[in-house]
């Protein structure tokens, strides 16, 4: 692997922010996730292959991590931010804004979740795909998609989870939408989500990742 990637990789499984956090103290003054990801980009490598091969793979360590009790919260918290240093560098190129607004899509991590690095990466790419985003955050329950719905009649939704505890609330998002907003599509996605859970809901459609809920919402708006 490219010498920075294999950096970056390391900087956001340790929790490297940049180069002046203490954490972790064994990484005291090297680059963070913030120096490294520009040197990635300053070297001429593709925002997506960034993406790829450190950033994903790099959370990956860290929920193995996590589930086998070598690492807990406080350090997945530093991971976190240490990515989400770096996905600000990647924001400007994925969601360049040239494009004509293709409709609006409305999207949120469901009730009871807190998690929003994967939510944050779909709504970039979608943005980056020209639909005008309507982020409500984490922990979104049914009534703030229905307010977003009729403040944006016809949207999209788009709705994100990564604990199987709370993945339930999304079932009842998607039944209290389809009641009151009938007509309105549905994209699902997240490390629990499947097609067959989305099938049970009542959802529309789940991509496992970014560039699906892309393809799918083109192919809508076609
Ligand atoms: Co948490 N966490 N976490 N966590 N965390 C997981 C999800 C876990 C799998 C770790 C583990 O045990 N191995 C586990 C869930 C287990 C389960 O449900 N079966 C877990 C747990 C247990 C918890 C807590 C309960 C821990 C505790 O407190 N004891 C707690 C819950 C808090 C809450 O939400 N109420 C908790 C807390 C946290 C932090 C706050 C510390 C932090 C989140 C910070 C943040 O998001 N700002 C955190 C983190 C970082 C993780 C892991 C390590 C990484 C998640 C991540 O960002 N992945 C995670 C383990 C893992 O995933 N390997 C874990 C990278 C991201 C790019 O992937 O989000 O899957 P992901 O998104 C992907 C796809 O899923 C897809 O596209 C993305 C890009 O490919 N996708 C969509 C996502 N949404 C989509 C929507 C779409 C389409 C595709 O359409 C709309």
């Amino acid at each position: 692997m490219n010498y920075i990637l294999s950096k970056l990789l390391e900087a956001v499984e340790y929790g490297k922010v940049d180069q002046g956090s203490p954490y972790p103290p064994n990484l005291k003054g090297m680059d963070g996730a913030h120096e490294l990801t520009q040197k990635a980009l300053d070297a001429g490598i593709m925002p997506q292959e960034i993406l790829e091969t450190a950033l994903i793979p790099a959370m990956g360590n860290v929920g193995r991590k996590f589930s086998e009790n070598k690492i807990f919260v406080p350090q997945m918290l530093m991971s976190a931010r240490a990515m989400g240093a770096s996905m600000a560098h990647l924001k400007p190129f994925f969601a360049s804004g040239k494009i004509k607004a293709r409709g609006t899509f409305v999207i949120g991590t469901v009730k009871g979740d807190l998690h929003d690095i994967g939510k944050n990466l779909v709504a970039m790419m979608v943005e980056g795909a020209g639909w005008t985003i309507v982020d409500l955050g984490v922990d979104a329950d049914a009534e703030s998609f229905l307010e977003a719905l009729s403040n944006n009649p016809g949207a999209v939704v788009g709705l994100s989870a990564l604990l199987t505890t709370t993945m339930i609330n999304m079932g009842e998002i998607v039944e209290k939408i389809k009641e009151n907003a009938p007509g309105t599509v549905i994209l699902v996605g997240g490390a629990p989500v499947s097609t067959d859970f989305c099938r049970k809901i009542g959802a529309d459609f789940y991509s496992p990742d970014p560039r699906g809920a892309v393809e799918f919402l083109k192919q809508l708006a076609s």
